[in-house]
């Protein structure tokens, strides 16, 4: 079964998000298998986006990924990557369409509220770079077979 991962960045969690975030995943049938907490090192912040070394946006982003608590978690279910994405909608809060987290909930192109893995390689990457495979839990939940 497909995973990824998400981060509620400092910005959500001040706002008070968090369970908004993880209510539209649980709803939407996607299952939690790893959940914590943090305030993010200049070092991991560094390594998560890597990416974007270089670019005119990094210290300002990096800046802000620090600046705060951050909420982690890795989510299971079929097509998880892109579903997590399309809930998440646009980067830049402006475009996002309505109906998405981004779009329901933020103004901002960098203070855009929620994280989430752009593809299955990433996901295993990030997942990596912030949990312990003994971290994620692999249980059953009753009636998963509607969830498929
Ligand atoms: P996403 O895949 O939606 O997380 O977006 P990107 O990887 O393209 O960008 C990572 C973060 O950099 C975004 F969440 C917001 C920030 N960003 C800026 O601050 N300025 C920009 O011009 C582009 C992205």
């Amino acid at each position: 079964m497909e995973r990824t991962f998400v981060m509620v960045k400092p910005d959500g969690v001040g706002r008070g998000l968090v369970g908004e975030c993880i209510r539209r995943y649980e709803a939407k049938g996607l299952k939690l298998v790893g959940l914590k907490m943090q305030i993010l090192t200049r070092e991991l912040a560094g390594k998560h986006y890597a990416e974007h070394l270089g670019k005119p946006f990094y210290e300002e982003l990096i800046a802000f990924i620090t600046s705060g608590p951050t909420v982690q978690m890795v989510w299971e279910g079929r097509d998880a990557v892109a579903q997590v994405r399309r809930m998440n909608g646009a980067t830049n809060c402006l475009a996002a369409d309505p109906g998405t987290i981004r779009g329901d909930f933020g103004l901002s192109n960098q203070k855009n509220i929620v994280h989430a893995s752009d593809a299955v390689e990433t996901a295993a990457r990030e997942i990596g770079l912030y949990f312990a495979p003994s971290e994620l839990v692999s249980y059953a939940v009753p009636g998963e077979e509607w969830r498929r």
